[in-house]
């Protein structure tokens, strides 16, 4: 976590950096308040991937630790779900809402409500594209567009030769931003390499199930494919199944590259049937139960928290597998 004098420098330029893995301050002690109880309502996106799960576990558990009264939602991975669950958490009157978008659009006029009833709204993990910021308090999480660049520098590094890479993308979930940005930012670093191409790109969900049902398309209907590369961990396991399936190596026959670095990918990246891995970082927790306190006792907070993160080859893989928290 960062120190508190870095914290107050970065939060005065209205960017703070919080480091990957959680932890931190209990919320309680961070505003000094020990004051009342807060309620937070939070509209989780779904539980369609490991990252999510964990993204859960840490909301929960770190809601617990600081003393918040947690009413929490699961969206299955639909926005008319979250909108719902927005307006019944405005109308039970909690003290802070926080949600992570399952996609970009579509915000303004729930937020709006949220604010007429003036309870702050907390963006975590992803975040909306509205132009009006006034809807919402900050934003935690991730930076995907430097996630997505990553990716691509790591494929530009290993593609010296000038053998023509032909790459397909299984996508995350459709008007994401995660899905939206990494691809952005995956784009933007292979843009000056002639011999990296994208020959086939579609959405898999961020699910298992998504990404191998995605990979057997492809694999039909592309006979020389080089690498994936799978906007999470979920989606690439699944693209291992169907390359095995089809007979060929994962790892060897078809690189992989992932984005969130969670136990079961990090396991296939030691294993070698996944290449490289940019890590997401879903131990949102204890900066988010920080910042809600922070906000219902009035205080100034960063617009945008960036979760640092980091990259993953086989190699460290192994190396820090068995103390990963997630
Ligand atoms: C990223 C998060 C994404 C993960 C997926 O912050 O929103 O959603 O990369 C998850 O695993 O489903």
């Amino acid at each position: 976590m960062i120190k508190k004098s870095m914290f107050a420098v970065l939060a005065a330029t209205g960017l703070a950096l919080t480091a990957c893995g959680g932890g931190g301050a209990s919320a309680g002690a961070a505003n000094g308040s020990g004051g009342d109880k807060i309620t937070m309502g939070f509209a989780q996106v779904g539980a369609e991937s490991g990252w999510r799960t964990a993204n859960t576990k840490s909301v929960q558990e770190s809601a617990k630790e600081a003393g918040v009264d947690l009413k929490f939602s699961d969206a299955q991975q639909k926005q008319e779900n979250q909108i719902k669950a927005i307006r019944s958490f405005v109308q039970q009157k909690v003290d802070v809402i926080a949600f992570s978008p399952v996609v970009e659009s579509g915000w303004d006029t729930v937020l709006k409500e949220a604010k007429d009833a003036k309870i702050p709204v907390i963006l975590t993990d992803r975040a909306v594209d509205s132009k009006d910021t006034s809807l919402y308090k900050t934003f935690l999480g991730s930076d995907f567009v430097a996630e997505g660049k990553k990716a691509g520098e790591w494929l530009v590094e290993q593609s010296k030769s000038s053998e023509p890479v032909n790459i397909v993308e299984i996508q995350g979930t459709t008007g994401s931003a995660p899905a939206n940005d990494r691809k952005q930012g995956f784009e933007d670093a292979i843009k000056d390499d002639p011999d990296l191409k994208i020959v086939a790109s579609q959405s898999g969900d961020f699910t298992r199930s998504g990404g191998k049902q995605v990979m057997e398309a492809f694999l039909k209907n592309n006979p020389d494919i080089d690498v994936v590369f799978a906007h999470n961990d979920d989606e690439g396991l699944g693209a291992i199944e169907a390359i095995e399936a089809a007979g060929k190596v994962p790892g060897k026959d078809i690189k992989i590259i992932t984005i969130d670095a969670v136990k079961d990918g990090m396991t296939a990246l030691s294993n070698g049937k996944i290449n490289f891995i940019v890590e997401c970082n879903p131990l949102l927790g204890d900066q988010l139960m920080d910042l809600a306190k922070k906000v219902v006792a009035g205080q100034d907070v960063p617009q945008r928290v960036v979760t640092e993160e980091t990259t993953f080859t086989m190699e460290q893989a192994k190396q820090v597998l068995s103390s990963r928290q997630y």
